[in-house]
């Protein structure tokens, strides 16, 4: 009868013990639930970038983006073709072709990365990143 008692004692505090392991391990799920999804959406927020393209220019001056958040850079040539670069940033986009890349604050000049007729070189804008 005593044995009893002290085997029933053990498994008493065994359940005690499993299921203050799995409570706390709930909580702590549960804790973090709220903050991952708001983190990952955060993280994951890619930022579209669309250049438009033409004998020779990109459709704005400045272009602006925020740092630390990737960005989707794509070209859309609606005159000629063009292709481009961002100086600083080792990305190079092309029509159907866009690229990924997650930048410093900082101000990087675009410029148009292929021969292209006489305002090549005419073909510059900035991209603001804060
Ligand atoms: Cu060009």
């Amino acid at each position: 009868m005593k044995k009893r008692t002290v085997q029933l004692f053990f498994i008493g505090m065994l359940s005690i013990i499993l299921l203050a392991g799995c409570g706390s391990s709930a909580n702590n799920t549960e804790a973090e639930k709220p903050q991952a999804p708001a983190e990952t959406v955060a993280e994951g927020d890619v930022q579209e970038l669309v250049i438009t393209a033409s004998n020779w220019e990109f459709d704005q001056e400045v272009y602006e983006v925020k740092a630390g958040s990737p960005v989707k850079v794509s070209i859309n040539n609606a005159q000629g073709y063009h292709t481009l670069k961002i100086n600083g940033i080792d990305v190079e986009v092309k029509p159907n072709e866009p690229a990924q890349f997650t930048a410093e604050p900082g101000e990087y000049e675009i410029i148009c990365s292929i021969p292209c007729g006489a305002g090549h070189a005419e073909m510059k804008s900035t991209l603001v990143v804060n």
